[in-house]
């Protein structure tokens, strides 16, 4: 709900945001590289395009996503917190034992309609699960070092409590607010342990390392959003940019896009300076900071989720190298309908609908077929519903591209306690799927056109 005085979370979410942006930016001058590639490419789209959905225009240019890796239950309540009242809440639930790695998450983002289209910025936030530690000695040094992190100032935290008894972030908090909130996110090259706990921790898993070592949890990529990432992907190798090989999801060449493409290049070697002995500095590097690009399609149903998945895999199958890939994906996916209206009548995609021509109906259902009927002759249109989430096999692929070292472990699924209900626990809540929200949003959508028709539903 907007405060009746003071800033609403979607503006205050929009400054942060940009601030985010300019703060990595100066971090990481390659981002700087993939943001200025992305705003050429898209402009050179749009100068060709004479109809673009308005959606795309009004968000494409701030649209951004973000990741950061916590240590504690504690920091992951905190940042619940930070994040409501910036207007993101929990949606989706995210096991990466999957891909081997001790950690579990979801994605930060708005919810209503309204605040996406204002600014849709998500953050995919994971959380070390000591438990799936195997080593005793490392999974208590990892437990030790958080122990005494301190990742949000006394200062924030007071001004998060005064925002969530008064209801309400007065502009005059605003600035510091952001500065506060940004030191979560701030990379520190210097580490908050010796070389030798930090190569203990890194042979246990380079997530472990990159989550414990540090006084800060370094926000490790931003993704800005583009309307051709081919054409991104083209242009970071022509620029000798350390591009990905291939573009993560579903395969170039479709005419109409679902879900999302990735690629990102690989992530930079830093120097940091390690805690020696005596007050003394050691140097070494450490390497996760990356940068990513994307490109958002339709959400899918379930339905479509479950093709999707299962044509995924039979690629995954067919490959041998990672080149192999894309044509396996091609083949695979000619078995995807690739037309708005077989994607709608299969129900494999979400829609939103809009009364476009005023119209009495009488006393009718507004089933699938009645829609079908308005759609057919030119009362209701319909949009393809925007993916707002992350695809996890995607992830994986970037994940294992970015840490460096190659002998991973695999952490066993079987006989682990329920993950999802131990994140909900640390966020005192329940976590949404991601379908069900968007298949609200699909309903809400109908039920506006029976209010338009007047219709009754039945
Ligand atoms: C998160 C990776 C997930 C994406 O775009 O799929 C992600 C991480 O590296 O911590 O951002
Ligand atoms: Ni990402």
């Amino acid at each position: 709900t907007t405060p009746a005085r003071g800033v609403d979370a979607d503006t205050l979410r929009t400054r942060f945001v940009q601030r985010l942006s300019d703060m990595y930016r100066d971090e990481v001058p390659l981002y700087g590289d993939l943001v200025d590639i992305v705003a050429s490419v898209d402009a050179s789209v749009l100068a060709s395009k004479s109809q673009t959905p308005s959606d795309l225009l009004t968000r494409h240019q701030l649209e951004r996503h973000g990741a950061i890796r916590l240590g504690t239950a504690q920091e992951m309540r905190l940042i619940s917190r930070l994040f409501r009242i910036m207007g993101m809440y929990p949606v989706g639930y995210y096991d990466l034992q999957i891909v081997g790695f001790p950690l579990h998450g979801t994605a930060f983002r708005p919810i209503s309609e309204q605040s996406l289209s204002a600014n849709p910025f998500r953050v995919f936030t994971t959380v070390l699960r000591p438990s799936l530690i195997a080593s005793p000695t490392v999974r208590k040094m990892a437990e030790s070092t958080l122990s005494s992190r301190q990742l949000f100032s006394s200062r924030l935290i007071e001004l998060m409590d005064g925002v969530e008894t008064a209801g309400l972030m007065p502009e005059g908090n605003v600035t510091e607010f952001i500065s506060e909130a940004l030191k979560i996110f701030k990379w520190h090259s210097k580490s908050t342990v010796s070389l030798s706990t930090y190569e203990s921790l890194l042979r246990e898993h380079p997530m472990v390392a990159d989550i414990v070592c540090f006084p800060s949890a370094h926000i490790n990529h931003l993704t800005p959003r583009t309307l051709d990432i081919d054409a991104v992907q083209e242009e970071m190798v022509r620029r000798g940019l350390p591009a990905k090989e291939c573009i993560e999801g579903p395969p170039a060449g479709r005419k109409c896009e679902i879900l999302l493409r990735q690629t990102s290049f690989k992530a930079l070697e830093e120097r940091v300076i390690f805690v020696g002995g005596d007050d003394e500095c050691v140097d070494g590097t450490h390497t996760a900071r990356f940068g990513e690009v994307e490109q958002r399609g339709a959400a899918v149903t379930k339905k479509g989720r479950e093709l999707y998945d299962r044509l995924l895999v039979s690629a995954i199958g067919m490959k041998e190298t990672e080149r192999d890939m894309v044509e396996a994906l091609k083949e695979t996916f000619v078995e995807y309908p690739d037309d708005w209206e077989t994607l709608r009548k299969q129900d494999l995609v979400f829609f939103r609908y809009k009364v476009v021509k005023s119209e009495c109906i009488p006393n009718f259902k507004l089933d699938t077929v009645r829609m079908e009927e308005l759609i057919q002759t030119g009362v209701v249109e319909c949009q393809p519903i925007t993916y707002e989430d992350f695809l996890p096999l995607s992830a994986a692929g970037i994940f294992t591209s970015n840490l460096g070292d190659d002998d991973r472990k695999l952490y066993k699924t079987n006989g682990m306690a329920d993950g999802r209900a131990e994140l909900e626990a640390v966020l005192g809540q329940q976590i949404p799927c991601e379908t069900s929200l968007y298949e609200e949003l699909q309903s809400d959508s109908v039920k506006q056109c029976e209010e338009a028709l007047g219709l009754k539903r039945i």
